[in-house]
């Protein structure tokens, strides 16, 4: 394939629902100044997002919105459903961006999200059977550290963890690992931003990995500085499934960026930033859910076949 043809192959994948944006402050259920960044996930035949929700401080919290077809008649839980604990050090400061897979050897969901600690951000993991009640691990790593999820199974006997650690301003994606989800350690550095490309500034874990035959699917968001803000979007790699640390393939475009209006302009404008994702064995559809510039929910679609054939057809990786 020529890269003109692959880069038009990339714009293609992802198809924005036509009544995007599906979830706003203004049909929110109480007071609020924005719902994003959910995370999502199939239960029985309801997609269920755990919504970020920011408060009229600025403090933020989880709450759930359930949909029979993933797109419409939401019901959102009259009450945020995950709240920081504000007597706890770690959380001080709020919950955001939610990640959920589904633990087969827990038999339950585990919620990794980002809490506002008094040193800065941290990935905190909680695990649930129900979306009602929660069991709270507490923090995983130091600060500052965001945009974490884990691998839904162990590889190798250990449990991984995809995250997005700060040091010296600089910010790429690790991967760690743990014998029990509690101690964390054999940390390597994953996806790296990359010199004059639309990544070139800040990258980071997009909505949970989806595992496939050639790989895991690893869908994330890339940042350009420019001279009127930071522009994110997305991009995906595929990493050996019994050796995660090991890039196989890497897009050398974006799939997705900000180009509708309720992307293009809001209290952060020019942000996609898809934090979960549903596929539909019957049908094999990709639905992607994200925040659009960081003020809404909105949804984009694309067939995961396809997506497979693109990222098989991008660049190798020899690192
Ligand atoms: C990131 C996170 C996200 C946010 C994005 C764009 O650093 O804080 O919650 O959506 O910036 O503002």
């Amino acid at each position: 394939m020529t890269e003109l043809l692959r880069q038009k192959k990339a714009h293609e994948l992802f198809k924005r629902y036509k009544g995007n944006p599906i979830i706003t402050p203004e049909n929110w259920p109480y007071p609020a100044n924005a719902v994003f960044n959910p995370a999502a996930v199939k239960l029985n035949i309801e997609t269920l997002l755990l919504i970020r929700v920011e408060d009229m401080r600025g403090f933020s919290h989880l709450t759930v919105a359930r949909s029979t077809d993933g797109f419409t008649n939401w019901q959102i839980d009259p009450e945020p459903t995950l709240e920081a604990d504000q007597s706890s050090r770690e959380e001080r400061w709020g919950l955001e961006d939610p990640r959920i897979v589904w633990l087969e050897e827990q038999k339950q969901f585990g919620i990794t999200y980002t809490s506002f600690s008094e040193g800065g951000p941290v990935i905190s993991l909680a695990i649930t059977k129900n979306f009602k009640t929660f069991a709270r691990l507490g923090a995983l790593l130091p600060p500052e550290d965001k945009d974490a999820c884990l691998l839904p199974r162990r590889v190798r006997g250990r449990f991984a963890l995809i995250h997005r650690p700060i040091v010296r301003g600089e910010a790429h994606m690790w991967i760690s690992f743990s014998p029990d989800l509690k101690h964390w350690g054999d940390h390597r550095p994953l996806i790296k931003t990359r010199q004059a490309y639309w990544d070139c500034h800040r990258v980071g874990l997009a909505c949970q990995p989806i595992e496939t035959a050639q790989g895991w699917m690893i869908f994330y968001h890339g940042v350009r500085v420019t001279s009127a803000g930071a522009i994110y979007r997305l991009g995906l790699v595929l990493l050996n499934l019994e050796e995660p640390w090991k890039v196989l393939r890497r897009s050398d475009e974006w799939l997705l960026g900000p180009r509708a209006t309720y992307e293009r302009i809001g209290d952060v404008s020019g942000v996609v930033f898809p934090t979960g994702a549903v596929v539909h064995k019957e049908t094999n559809q990709l639905n992607l859910y994200y925040g659009a510039a960081d003020c809404t929910v909105a949804v984009a679609t694309a067939n995961l076949s396809d997506v497979i054939d693109y990222i098989m057809s991008c660049p190798e990786v020899n690192e």
